[in-house]
């Protein structure tokens, strides 16, 4: 069968410092499956390829069209895509992390002729097989389609595979891997390779329970090494950011990778985000030794009320011993942290603020809680009326999964969390990115102008006037609360501290 994946493109409209660009590894391991078991599969990407759909259908003639949705960013586009392929009679597909949440809604607005939930490559196989041979799409495993009353028809979930079966992904099949490289902290040219898949986490907000049934795969180093090693000798790849949810749970795991680095002579920089409790002192000099530059952990709240609310379970006493250790090995650290949980109170919030100060850490990363369909904390916001549920694609597209603030989810006002965390931006931003007097000033500042500048280059005429603009205004924004609101960073108890 002849295949045409596309990446659709982000919403011109959305914030421009998110339009990060990042390969569509998920198509790209679809399609390297599909053509070897003897299908066509191109990918196209529409942040780089704008060509008119017309002459994405003259060029790759495909049988079957599939679209990737991993957030709502890309609602308009993928509107456009599939509404041309279907009028054209070409049976569209969507899957994705998102769109494996959200099928009835895609199904409803006839936006796919089905919807694919969860790992992508052995459905699809499945379901090119199936075509091929004259079947029906609707017997194979792990879709939703729509049933004859109209309703979503849910077949039987596929197992996940052995990803040994993968092998290498071929990054062949992306014309311009130049253009996906980004600067990350204080190296350059990163791009994002994983070693595993899903996490044995049930976090509250999180879609990992139903994704990815709560199970951490792992695929062979030396797949992963390969593509490094291709990428890295044909195209200058130098740092690499482990996309796995949950890096280097075991031991074992992780020594297998740095004896296979120097087996093969193979090195870069790298980075990767883990759990507190996994990395002992030790670890984090061994990750340091082999190239680690970077570790992000995701607390999202404070020990507490809130950690029972996220449902993360961590090990508190480890925060800061964890910490320490990156500090004393020289590691940069980075945690993330959670704002506006359902129900939070102002005693809460300025727990929150006061636990993140008081960790030895550089970044401290914050985000609004987004209610993620499919997740614990999402039933418990609808049940509890406190949010309207999306029921359309537009309706989904503007209730802005990230950076907003639903103001019926707690008694915090909004202006003290756009304060607050407009502090903790701006102390990013200007913070000093090592402990010791090497350190650079604002590096994140930096780095974060640079991607911006480096993504105008994904951006036509019209979108590039916004495409400054957004970014200034959420500087500017973010400066006036940051530096004007002395009573609020007071009411939390929050002091700047640039040198950590
Ligand atoms: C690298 C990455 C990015 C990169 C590249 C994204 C890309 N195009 O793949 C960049 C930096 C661009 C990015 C941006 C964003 N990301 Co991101 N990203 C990741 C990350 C860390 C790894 C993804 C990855 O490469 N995985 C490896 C590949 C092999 O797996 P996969 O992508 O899941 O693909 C498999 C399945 O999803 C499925 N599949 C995927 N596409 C398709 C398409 C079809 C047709 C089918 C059938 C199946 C299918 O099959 C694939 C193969 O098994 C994940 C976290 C994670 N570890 O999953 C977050 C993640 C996907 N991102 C997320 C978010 C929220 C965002 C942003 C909204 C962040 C922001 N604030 O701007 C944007 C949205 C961008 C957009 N285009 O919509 C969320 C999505 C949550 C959700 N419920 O969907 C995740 C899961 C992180 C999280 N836990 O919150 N991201
Ligand atoms: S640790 Fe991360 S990936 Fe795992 S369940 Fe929690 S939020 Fe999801």
């Amino acid at each position: 069968m002849r295949v045409l994946l596309i990446n659709p493109n982000y919403d011109p409209k959305s914030l421009s410092y998110q339009r990060m660009t990042g390969f569509p590894s998920g198509l790209l391991s679809i399609a390297t499956y599909l053509n070897r078991h003897g299908h066509e599969a191109s990918i196209v990407d529409r942040t780089f390829n704008r060509d008119p759909l017309q002459s994405l259908l003259d060029q790759y003639t495909p049988q079957v069209v599939g679209l990737s949705m991993i957030s709502n960013m890309t609602i308009p586009d993928i509107i456009e895509i599939s509404e041309f392929f279907m009028k054209k009679k070409i049976p569209v597909y969507i899957g994705g992390t998102y769109a494996s949440t959200v099928p009835e809604i895609i199904l409803r607005e006839k936006r796919a002729d089905l919807v694919i939930q969860g790992e992508g490559e052995q459905i699809w196989l499945n379901l090119m097989d199936t075509l091929a041979a004259g079947g029906d799409p609707h017997t194979v495993r792990g879709i939703v389609y729509t049933g004859e009353n109209g309703e979503p028809v849910f077949t039987e979930s596929e197992p996940f595979m052995d990803l040994s079966l993968l092998g290498p992904t071929d990054y062949t099949l992306l014309p311009n891997i130049k253009d996906y490289f980004q600067p990350c902290y204080r190296y350059d040219k990163m791009a994002y390779l994983y070693l595993s898949k899903g996490c044995i986490g049930n976090c509250s907000f999180c879609f990992n329970e139903y994704f990815h049934k709560c199970k951490r795969r792992v695929r062979p180093v030396d797949h992963m090494l390969d593509e490094a090693e291709y990428l890295m000798k044909n195209h200058g790849m130098e740092t690499v950011y482990f996309a796995d949810e949950l890096w280097g749970v075991s031991k074992a795991e992780r020594q297998e990778l740095y004896r296979r680095m120097k087996e093969r002579g193979i090195s870069f920089i790298w980075g990767a985000q883990t759990r507190i409790g996994v990395l002992k002192k030790e670890d984090i000099q061994e990750m340091y030794d082999n190239g680690c530059r970077w570790v992000f952990f995701g607390i999202e709240a404070p020990p507490g009320h809130l950690a029972e609310v996220a449902n993360k379970h961590l090990p508190y006493d480890k925060v800061k011993p964890t910490l320490e250790a990156c500090r004393e090995v020289g590691m940069i650290s980075n945690v993330s942290f959670i704002f506006n949980y359902p129900h939070e109170t102002v005693q809460d919030f300025r727990d929150t603020v006061q636990y993140m100060q008081s960790l030895p850490t550089i970044y401290l990363s914050t985000h609004f809680f987004a209610p993620f369909e499919k997740s614990a904390l999402y039933d418990l916001v609808v049940r509890e009326g406190l949010y309207d549920p999306p029921k359309t694609l537009q309706e989904l597209r503007e209730g802005a999964l990230v950076e907003k603030i639903h103001s019926s989810f707690s008694e915090v006002p909004d202006r003290d969390y756009l304060v607050i965390r407009a502090c903790f931006m701006v102390q990013d931003l200007f913070s000093r990115d090592d402990y010791s007097k090497k350190g650079k000033n604002a590096a994140f500042l930096w780095e974060a102008i640079k991607i911006t500048l480096m993504n105008y280059r994904t951006l036509h005429f019209g979108e590039s006037m916004r495409a400054i603009l957004i970014p200034a205004k959420f500087f500017l924004s973010n400066m006036y609360y940051g530096l004007f609101f002395p009573r609020t960073r007071k009411k939390y108890g929050f002091k700047y501290q640039f040198k950590r």
